[in-house]
């Protein structure tokens, strides 16, 4: 069991009734490579141990090798078995990394629900949870532009909780007979399979444009929030609306959301673009790394809530997952948190079979008639059955902690081997009957409904412009500003005319100036007329990234590199390093090869990469120590100044000391970018300098605040704070080549 869910996992799993032969018998199906000793012998898959894992069964003589005899079952058997590996890949989220962890409330929402899992503050919830995106297959890149998954299995001890959601609290449509639609136009395009895993053609934008209703997320996906930094630095949001029950009967409305510990931080574009071909699994390697080094990611879980007699005060619908429910009018309340601790033993069948149903919910918590989430509650177990077949919920990963008693029967590759002669209800031996309120049956909301039928939605939510403007309007300048190049990429990338003129007649709809701006980068012309649908400028809190820098200042996994040549000075190289492990970031060493480079005390150190085979697209910070030989090495090799370049256009923070102050001057070369020529620490547009770098004035453990004067403490400062938007306000960064 070890293998497959953690030892959490095995108290809940004896807390709910699953005796030690059960236990046992899970913990037999891992096996574990590592535990493997030479004297064990390979089998077959049927058991019997094989002479060889090398050689085809065949006629050989002394000088000839003759045909493959196709009788050797040994041969067969791991070459068919191997053609049938693949399961068909998630019809969207293919791409996409999970991790374990738990999951526990410190506050009690017994007002909202009566369901353990948000009430019983004692109680720890193992959970499993994917990060994915969207469009691109199982292969493509991490860092595309796209919208990221976030779902969350929780195996309670009353049954299995999905919240499938997003990093987006919006989706592109209302109802979910268009999500086929939604998708077709955003994959590759069906003649020729182009592009992948990007938003950025005429198929997009077309839908886009004639499709009104997706206004307000694709406004959220041309923005920063679709290039995250690491799955560990973005929300997570329920998207649809959902229902709590309370022990009195009372029902509310309500939405999740997952706000993350270390702050919502992203990419910059450019950076984006290069990881993909860089590094394109830079997300799941960092989310690895981080619980590999004991840096576990945290988010604390809120619910907003309505009550459901408030559900049409509203001037939008409750029920339309296209709009977000303003902060301002119903705040969020955090109630509990969540650390992922344990990355995946095996990614077939712990990320690939891991299978995630909107309709898994426990007593306690219910649906409301969102028209999307109702059809996602059909969607996801069909896509389910034939992704992986219909006994999908007994493989391990899937399996709940709690007993799973019922008459389903037979299907391809049942697990589960049931006793007894009866297999239906009603049956002469009274075997499983249903269960009461008091044993903790799901009982349906009894939820009064009128009306007729008809194909349509209510009147509200024929909205599809206000909150793309109050988002935008929500947005720092900055963050209004990548937008904008956003949305000049993304149309630059459609050739056909009708797409980007009618988009930019779009944008109009939400803001003329950035209608305006586009247009001029894209072609086509705005409207001249008033925007019709005004918001009055109006704001709402929680939209911009600014307002989560995080829960304290912090470098922990932060990567910095430290870029070395022979006679780099060894104790300001010993200082940072010593500093930046303290500090739980990850100090990556560079060097022009790896072969040991020498530091002026005739010490050495070993490069864990060369400046060719990483970039600084890899990495949070870079850090260049002194030394005069070896200054003067770094101005003669090319690819290291484009470090220091490509660094400074990315808005990451540099330190220099000693003689690398200068290289570091004279390769920016913006007389507005200053640097110190003392030892007293200088921080100028986010370069951090220092002549001399004093051992002695370095504490232990470096204090992360704005006010800070050493030079370690600014240089963590400007680690801790993610990027130096100042230099982009200055439009510094530009004014560099890299
Ligand atoms: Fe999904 N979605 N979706 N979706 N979705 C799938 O299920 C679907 C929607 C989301 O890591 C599929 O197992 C319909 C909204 C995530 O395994 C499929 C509709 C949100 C994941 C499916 C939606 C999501 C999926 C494909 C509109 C945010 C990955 C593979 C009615 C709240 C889960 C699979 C994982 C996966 C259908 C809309 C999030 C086909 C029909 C809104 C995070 O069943």
């Amino acid at each position: 069991m070890s293998g497959l869910v953690p030892e959490t996992v095995q108290k809940v799993a004896h807390a709910a009734g699953l005796g030690p032969r059960e236990s046992d018998k899970l913990k037999q199906l891992a096996h574990d490579t590592k535990d493997m000793t030479p004297q064990d012998r390979v089998t077959t898959d049927y058991g019997v141990k094989q002479p060889t894992q090398d050689d085809w069964l065949k006629i050989v003589s002394e000088d000839h090798t003759g045909p493959l005899l196709l009788e050797d079952p040994f041969g067969r058997e791991k070459i068919m078995r191997f053609d049938h590996e693949r399961i068909p890949e998630r019809v969207v989220h293919a791409r996409g990394s999970a991790a374990f962890g738990r999951f526990r409330v410190f506050e009690s929402a017994s007002d909202l629900t009566f369901a353990p899992v948000l009430t019983d503050t004692s109680r720890e919830t193992p959970v499993a949870v994917r990060f994915s995106t969207v469009l691109g297959s199982r292969g493509s890149a991490d860092t595309v532009r796209d919208v990221r998954g976030f779902a969350v299995k929780f195996y309670t001890a009353e049954g299995n909780w999905d919240i499938v959601g997003n990093n987006i609290p919006v989706f592109f449509i209302q109802d979910a007979i268009k999500f086929p639609d939604v998708i077709h136009a955003g994959k590759p395009e069906p003649h020729n399979e182009v592009p992948q895993a990007q938003s950025a053609h005429n198929n997009f934008w077309d839908f886009q444009f004639n499709h009104t209703e997706a206004t307000h997320m694709f406004m959220w996906t041309m923005s920063d929030r679709a290039i995250p930094r690491s799955y560990r630095m973005m929300q997570g949001f329920g998207v649809n609306t959902f229902t709590l029950v309370n022990s009195k009967g009372e029902r509310h409305f309500v939405k999740f959301t997952w706000t993350p510990e270390l702050g919502v931080h992203s990419l910059v574009w450019d950076e984006a673009l290069k990881l993909a071909g860089q590094d394109p699994d830079f997300h799941r390697k960092d989310l690895w790394e981080a619980i590999a080094n004991g840096v576990f990611p945290k988010w604390k879980f809120g619910i907003q809530a309505i009550p459901e007699a408030d559900e049409h005060k509203f001037d939008f619908d409750i029920l339309d997952a296209t709009k977000i429910w303003p902060e301002d009018l119903v705040p969020t309340r955090y109630i509990g948190e969540m650390i992922l601790d344990r990355n995946p033993d095996e990614f077939f069948t712990q990320v690939e079979q891991l299978a995630f149903c909107t309709s898994h919910v426990v007593p306690g918590i219910g649906f409301s008639d969102d028209p999307l989430l109702q059809g996602r509650n059909f969607s996801y177990f069909d896509t389910q059955i034939s992704r992986i077949g219909i006994n999908f919920q007994e493989l391990p990963i899937n399996r709940p902690v709690c007993p799973v008693m019922n008459f389903n029967r037979d299907g391809a590759l049942r697990h589960a081997i049931t006793r007894g002669t009866v297999n239906y209800w009603p049956n002469r031996y009274g075997v499983c009957p249903a269960a009461s309120t008091e044993e903790g049956a799901y009982l349906e909301y009894a939820q009064k409904l009128a009306g007729v039928k008809a194909r349509a939605r209510s009147a509200k939510f024929k909205d599809h412009f206000s909150q793309a403007q109050l988002f935008y309007n929500s947005l720092s300048p900055i963050e209004r500003r990548h937008v904008l190049n956003a949305f000049a990429f993304e149309l630059d990338h459609c050739e056909d005319p009708e797409v980007y003129t009618k988009m930019v007649i779009r944008l109009a709809d939400i803001d003329p100036q950035l209608a305006q701006s586009v247009a001029e980068m894209v072609g086509g012309d705005p409207p001249t007329t008033e925007v019709k649908h005004k918001n009055h400028g109006k704001r709402a809190k929680a939209i911009s990234q600014d307002e989560f820098p995080g829960a304290a200042p912090t470098i922990a996994s932060r990567r910095v590199a430290i870029l070395v040549v022979d006679g780099y000075d060894a104790v300001a190289y010993k200082t940072a390093y010593a500093a930046l492990t303290t500090a739980l970031a990850v100090p990556l060493v560079i060097g022009p090869n790896r072969r040991k480079v020498t530091a002026s005390d005739g010490s050495t150190v070993q490069p864990h990469h060369h400046f060719e085979g990483f970039r600084s697209t890899m990495v949070d910070a870079i850090f260049i120590p002194g030394g005069a030989k070896s200054a003067q090495a770094l101005a003669g090799n090319g690819r290291a100044l484009h470090w220091i370049r490509e660094a400074f256009g990315h808005l990451k923070t540099i330190g220099a000391t000693g003689e690398a102050v200068d290289l570091v001057h004279k390769t920016i070369g913006l007389p507005s970018v200053t640097v110190s020529a003392s030892g007293e620490a200088q921080e100028s547009y986010g370069v951090v300098t220092i002549k001399e770098l004093r051992p002695e004035s370095l504490s232990e453990a470096v204090t992360i605040a704005k006010e800070a004067t050493g030079f370690m403490e600014k240089f963590f400062y400007g680690i801790a704070t993610h990027r130096c938007w100042e230099r982009e306000l200055a439009g510094l960064n530009t004014l560099v080549a890299y």
